[in-house]
């Protein structure tokens, strides 16, 4: 837009999501555009809340939980790059404020939540009043999952086929699924050696296995589309399960290879499936890096939570 008029102050929310299709794999990597559709569930009342004020002091500063971050450092510097993609070379100094309301300790990614929530902030602040899909377009470009957290509930994240991307971002999926837990089980928390975006460069240039990637996710998103119409919640967590396996298996046949795994998640894993012999329906997804979310009913939460003990749990549907 040719003029642009910030209000004093604009906040927005934005939950954070797991995917049980995942994105993996960009065909654009300045745009954030994927090879595959994904599709999400957000997470209700966990994700981000950020505050935007126009600087009083003539100064950009962000803050992350209260606390300022450095601009040479990678936060600041990804967060503040993105607002000047809203103000395209005007002088109007921020201050940006993040609370991220996750717990840390589940090993969640904040990426999604955060810029999601800060593209909901910047429509509000420079009063853009951009359409839903379009704000969901441009969080993708801060950080391609972020398009899915625009939304509540299922998300489906089209690829879209313009190279512009404007058709890539999420899609709400009108369906509930009230009693859907997400058990958080922390392996590890921490950096990881390898992030999202280097890992996919390195699965699509280095593992002939990831060719057979987008045929799993296509088919994958087909069965979650009628897991979710039916409530067929064994479909649902043996589809999201398996994808996230096959996800884990392209990267472990890459080079150098790359297995986020530690023993504690493969030990969790192996509880789940034993859970499941037991007959207990449970199943779990992980994204890149050691932790499980697990997918239950909430009938289930209490056996899911005596073989868990300390298990955090999310109802993605204020169940
Ligand atoms: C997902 N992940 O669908 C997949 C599963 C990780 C594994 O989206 O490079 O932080 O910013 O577009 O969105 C994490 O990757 O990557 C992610 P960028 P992003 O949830």
């Amino acid at each position: 837009p040719a003029k642009l008029a910030p209000q004093d102050a604009a906040e927005a929310f934005a939950p954070s999501n797991i995917a049980l299709c995942k994105y993996w794999g960009k065909r654009d990597a300045e745009l954030n555009l994927p090879i595959n559709n994904s599709l999400s569930v957000s997470l209700g009342h966990l994700g981000t809340r950020t505050r935007l004020e126009s600087a009083p002091d003539g100064t950009d500063r962000v803050y992350l939980n209260g606390v300022e971050q450095a601009q040479d450092q990678p936060f600041a510097a990804k967060l503040l790059a993105f607002v000047e993609l809203f103000r395209a070379g005007r002088a109007l100094p921020v201050h940006v404020h993040t609370e991220n309301n996750i717990p840390t300790a589940a090993g969640l990614a904040s990426s999604a939540s955060g810029f999601a929530a800060l593209t909901l902030a910047l429509d509000r602040w420079l009063q853009l009043g951009l359409a839903p899909e379009v704000l969901s377009a441009f969080a993708r470009m801060g950080s391609g999952s972020a398009c899915r957290s625009l939304f509540e509930g299922f998300v489906e994240w089209r690829d879209g086929i313009h190279d512009d991307g404007m058709d890539s971002h999420g899609v709400p999926i009108p369906a509930r699924w009230p009693g859907l837990q997400i058990g958080l089980v922390k392996v590890a928390t921490g950096e990881k050696a390898v992030g999202s975006r280097a890992g996919m460069q390195r699965t699509i240039e280095t593992a002939h296995l990831y060719q057979s990637w987008p045929l799993q996710a296509a088919a994958d998103l087909e069965k979650l589309h009628q897991a979710i119409a039916s409530r067929d919640f064994a479909l649902l967590g043996q589809t999201a399960e398996q994808n996230a396996l096959s996800m884990h298996a392209t990267m472990i046949a890459s080079w150098p290879p790359l297995l986020y795994w530690q023993p504690e998640s493969v030990a969790a894993m192996q509880r789940v499936w034993q859970l499941r012999e037991a007959g207990l329906a449970v199943y779990f997804t992980m994204d890149a890096g050691p932790n499980l979310k697990l997918l239950f009913e909430v009938q289930d939460r209490p056996a899911v939570e005596a073989a868990f003990p300390g298990l955090e749990v999310v109802a993605p549907f204020g169940d």
